[in-house]
């Protein structure tokens, strides 16, 4: 009788280990998984997948779909005339266009404003997968692109 509650009481134990490490993984994990993130890109683009890298390594699930023209995919995620890049990403139901760092991306997902996506036009030289053999960067601003197309300051690097 003694034994089987000795054997009782070391599978309690057991269980309630079992459960404190589960718990302990979670919280490691974070709260919420980041959100999985499609790139639609050229295949022989460089920078794009310079950018797919830094996504990769900012914790990011990256799927990528190499496609002959990228127009249709910046139209029908609305891309404002002008604002274009070589990438384009969708991510939580947002459009991600060009080289924004994923700190910026983050954000959006946190935040989740009433907005389209965010947009960093051109290539700016030192964004993520357009960094530079000898360091030099230059001021850039990503813009968050409103439901009507309106583009705004997001945030400057
Ligand atoms: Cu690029």
């Amino acid at each position: 009788m003694k034994s089987m509650s000795l054997a009782l009481i070391a599978m309690a134990a057991l269980l309630l280990q079992g459960c404190t490490e589960s718990i302990a993984a979670q919280t490691q994990a974070g709260t919420e998984p980041l959100p999985h993130v499609l790139v639609h890109k050229n295949e022989y683009c460089g920078c794009c997948n310079g950018w797919v890298e830094h996504m990769r390594k900012a914790g990011f699930h990256v799927e990528v779909r190499n496609v002959d023209n990228m127009d249709p995919v910046k139209t029908r995620v609305g891309v404002p005339a002008g604002k274009g890049s070589c990438h384009t990403a969708e991510v939580g139901g947002y459009f991600i266009e060009g080289h924004v760092p994923a700190v910026d991306i983050k954000r959006l997902l946190s935040e989740r404003p009433d907005a389209k996506g965010l947009v960093l036009p051109g290539m700016p030289l030192g964004s993520p997968g357009m960094e530079t053999p000898d360091g030099r960067s230059v001021p850039y601003t990503v813009e968050l692109v409103g439901p009507g197309g309106e583009t705004t300051p997001y945030a400057s690097h």
